[in-house]
């Protein structure tokens, strides 16, 4: 592959193939193969402008192919990238798999991301076009999307779903178009991020497939088995643990909640026999809460993954009880390893740990924490708390043209370095215990504290900002911006808070509380000492 994508090297690559994790398969022929195997069974439920749609695997697959052949015509050639910015709507899937059978890379924005985010995915990536949706919750996506393409050159067109001009594209004859390399880049996904804006994570057929039919299988996903997206279906979580994809991949159903909401998840639960799905902690927490006084017939739901943040032990004990179903624990990343708790796991490892990597050759190294530049060598005794390390089948060696950044995100073998700080018991199994990167994990959602240091700083009134996490009971984690104000500036928290909406960033990443003070603690060297505005915060906390 070109520059832009790190790969595996040669004689791993052939490990991965020989095992049987890399199968040489594209996403276009895992749908032809399921729209063979299950052609009249559901596919996809959804709705969008409170229309549903229910289409079979045989229609998934034909609204595909049309879509394919309509960008082709449009001037989307292979390897082109495409902004897609879709909510959990119905044509999510026929969308992604014709940029895939066209051979286009899907750049996956999510909803809540506004116009600074959006530029800077279609300019990091050079994207040709941007897909997405029109007016939808309160956001006018449209507009966004075509004041993004006036500023960035290399975007020629904004497709917008439900206008004439996409359902005219979807229209078109379907054709075979030339299948994609399955060992090249099948799209970009985006990290959370903790250094500037989001990265972008090159992940390939080959590998991500790979993670899919394995996570498929962890969960036990048959063709009789109905997953609920109640989460963005376009982050990785929802996508392929086991998500949409892992669900398609088993010839079952996928059913695309418009909100999160209990009322929401707990209504699609009952009117189509939802089986699965996967939830944030927070989510959890709420819906355990509505569970109590539903009149829903919740009897189907057999499994309910949380993850994304940490799940605390109180919580993880009520899910069983209160939902009438089983917990899996999943720990995972969008640069790629998965770690799941086993459906057939004794209770105290599914309510006490984040569970195990999804493959044999998931290379694990608990190294030690207080080194930031530790290497895959430097490992801590068996059971102590360290910084994890990861590398395997379906594990990035580099993120998207940021070789300035990988040569410290990565190790020189090729290790992801998570920013995770975790245990690991003798089975294996990991408990994730915090974190060294300067991230925030506001309920699932991260945030990186430069970003929002940098949004902070660009007004006139700031001299200096640090945001850091505070806890959050329902959270988990909120964020606390810490500013220090030019001579004679006195900006208000509330003004600094509407600066940074306005400034164009999704609502999660604006600061939840915002501290002026006259000077920030300061380390030993010198650098801010967020260690110090933390442990200020929590002193302010108990009062
Ligand atoms: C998932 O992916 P990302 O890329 O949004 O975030 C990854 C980070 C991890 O490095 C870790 O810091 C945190 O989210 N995380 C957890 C966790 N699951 C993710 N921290 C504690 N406990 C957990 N169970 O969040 C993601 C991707 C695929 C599946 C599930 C989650």
């Amino acid at each position: 592959m070109s520059a832009d994508h790190v790969a595996w090297p040669p004689e791993t690559a052939a490990h991965y193939r020989a095992a049987g994790y890399w199968r040489g398969q594209t996403f276009g022929s895992l749908l032809t193969s399921v729209a063979e195997a299950y052609a009249g069974r559901t596919a996809v439920v959804g709705e969008r402008d409170g229309e549903t749609s229910r289409w079979t695997f045989a229609e998934l697959d034909e609204r595909a192919h049309r879509i394919a052949a309509g960008l082709a015509d449009s001037g989307v050639r292979a390897g082109d990238r495409v902004v897609v910015q879709l909510p959990n709507v119905p044509e999510f899937l026929p969308v992604v798999f014709g940029l895939w059978r066209a051979g286009a890379w899907p750049v996956f924005a999510l909803p809540a991301h506004r116009d600074s985010e959006l530029r800077h995915f279609a300019t990091q990536s050079e994207a040709v076009a941007i897909l997405t949706v029109g007016e939808h919750e309160r956001h006018d996506h449209a507009a966004t999307a075509r004041a993004v393409a006036a500023d960035v050159a290399s975007v020629r067109d904004v497709l917008v779903v439900g206008s004439p001009e996409f359902t005219d594209l979807a229209a078109t004859a379907p054709r075979e178009l030339p299948d994609p390399d399955p060992a090249g880049v099948a799209f970009l996904q985006l990290s959370g991020g903790s250094t500037g804006l989001p990265k972008l994570i090159p992940r390939t057929h080959d590998d991500y497939l790979y993670s899919v039919r394995e996570s498929a299988r962890i969960c036990a996903l048959r063709p009789e088995s109905v997953y609920l997206a109640a989460l963005p279906v376009a982050h990785n979580y929802p996508l392929s643990s086991p998500g949409v994809l892992g669900a398609l991949h088993a010839g079952a159903a996928s059913v695309l909640a418009p909100r999160p909401d209990a009322d929401t998840a707990f209504r699609l639960i009952e009117s189509e026999g939802v089986t699965i799905t996967g939830v944030v902690p927070p989510l959890a927490a709420a819906w355990v809460q509505a569970a109590a006084r539903t009149t829903r017939d919740l009897s189907t739901l057999d499994v309910l993954l949380v993850g994304g943040a940490k799940c605390g032990r109180e919580l993880a004990e009520r899910i069983g009880p209160a939902l009438g179903c089983r917990l899996q624990q999943v720990f995972g990343m969008a640069e790629g390893l998965v770690c799941y708790t086993r459906l057939d796991d004794p209770e105290e490892i599914v309510l006490g740990t984040q569970g195990r990597p999804i493959s044999p050759d998931d290379e694990i190294r608990v190294v030690d924490p207080g080194d930031p530049a530790a290497t895959s060598a430097d490992v801590v005794p068996e059971g102590e708390v360290g910084a994890l390390l990861t590398r395997g089948p379906y594990t990035i060696r580099g993120y998207f043209r940021a070789g300035e950044h990988n040569a410290t995100a990565f190790t020189a073998d090729g290790f992801y370095r998570t920013g995770d700080l975790v245990r690991r018991t003798p089975t294996g199994h990991l408990e994730v215990v915090g974190r060294a990167k300067e991230q925030i994990n506001r309920g699932g959602e991260k945030v990186a504290a430069e970003e929002v240091e940098n949004h902070l700083m660009a007004h006139p009134d700031v001299l200096d900002a640090a945001v850091v996490a505070v806890p959050d009971e329902y959270l988990g984690e909120r964020t606390c911006a810490y500013v220090v104000p030019v001579a004679g500036g006195a900006p208000t928290g509330a003004q600094l808070r509407r600066f940074v909406r306005e400034r164009g960033v999704a609502a999660f990443k604006v600061p939840d509380l915002v501290q002026v003070v006259e000077a920030f603690p300061v380390t030993g060297v010198g650098k801010t000492s967020k260690r110090e505005l933390r442990a200020a915060l929590a002193a302010v906390a108990k009062g």
